[in-house]
């Protein structure tokens, strides 16, 4: 009973933590890509799924608790459809950025990040997810990979995204890019060289909670695997040492924001640069005219068109009236 409510919770939490980073992702795609994110419509219907399935797919953490091997294949079933709107988010992701003028600020590095991280973690998750293959990897070091992988990397790397895309919003001053890239470039590297190896201990057999596996001699040959996910794993903490310096440098010492650095449409961007004030803007409340998409909108001259200004006061008179 404790198993089940514990996992309950489990499950649905793993969502929580990337849900919010996908929401990251979307946004800065659209924005460093200069299109509007593809298939709006069917990416909050994904997420809205991926939050519902996530409530009803808890058993794929106990097929071998010995629960009835019956309600195993329910909860393969409920599991397995996780990848539907799972895919249909990535595949907008990827037709968002299909034929758009890429801005490639560290924003955008890790926001691609995401997308390949969540691919790479995702496609291990169809094995965890079916209970036949599931007992043959459970408890090994296999689902420790593939969790770290999906929800340890992935939204690291969306709220990453998030903190480089909106850090000139909150303080005022832009972080410097040179070392954002050198941040993200070791990441990712030393992300794939930690998780990607550590598939293969788990399919050797090595299990998870164990604090050494030294007792077992058959093990040994993983040893070397181990020390280089251990080497790994300093090169990815001496990342984000670059990064933290980054953040709290450019607090104080970081170049002046422009008013909207990354040539957004959306709402934030209008008020007063720097941390907010009460009610976050100084007049009145700003009107809002229509969606945040409109880049790069076929017959208008700016490839941006932000929310709070009507079309009839842009360059191009050929847009459509407002709605
Ligand atoms: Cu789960």
């Amino acid at each position: 009973m404790y198993e089940h409510l514990f996992w309950f919770l489990g499950h649905p939490e793993v969502y929580i933590i990337i849900l919010p980073a996908f929401g990251l992702t979307s946004e800065v795609l659209s924005t460093m890509g200069r299109k509007p994110i593809f298939g709006y419509k069917a990416m909050v219907g994904s997420l809205m799924a991926i939050a519902f399935l996530s409530c009803i797919v808890w058993g794929h953490h106990m097929f071998v608790t010995g629960m009835n091997p019956f309600l195993g294949a329910v909860f393969t079933f409920t599991t397995l459809l996780v990848a539907i709107p799972s895919a249909v988010k990535v595949f907008n992701y990827l037709a968002t950025l299909w034929r758009a003028k890429i801005q490639l600020t560290p924003a955008m590095c890790f926001a691609i990040g995401l997308v390949s991280l969540f691919i790479s973690g995702g496609l291990t998750g169809i094995i965890l997810g079916d209970s036949a293959l599931d007992i043959n990897v459970h408890d090994t070091y296999f689902v420790v990979a593939h969790f770290h992988v999906v929800m340890g990397a992935s939204a690291i790397f969306g709220m990453l995204a998030g903190v480089y895309h909106w850090f000139p919003r909150m303080f005022g001053r832009m972080m410097n890019k040179t070392l954002g890239y050198v941040h993200f470039w070791i990441t990712l590297i030393a992300v794939y060289g930690v998780f990607f190896p550590m598939h293969f201990i788990g399919l050797g057999g090595v299990p998870r909670r164990y604090y050494s596996n030294s007792a077992y001699e058959g093990f040994d040959v993983f040893l070397n695997i181990n020390t280089l996910i251990t080497v790994f794993a300093f090169l990815a903490a001496v990342a984000q040492v670059i990064f933290l310096f980054n953040f709290v440098y450019s607090i104080f010492k970081g170049k002046k924001a422009p008013q909207n650095p990354w040539h957004s449409n959306t709402l934030e961007w209008t008020s007063p640069a720097g941390p907010g004030i009460h009610g976050n803007w100084n007049g009145p409340v700003p009107t809002v005219h229509r969606w945040p998409y409109d880049y790069s909108k076929p017959g208008a001259d700016d490839d941006y068109i932000p929310q709070t200004v009507p079309y009839s006061q842009t360059k191009n008179s050929n847009l459509p009236g407002e709605e």
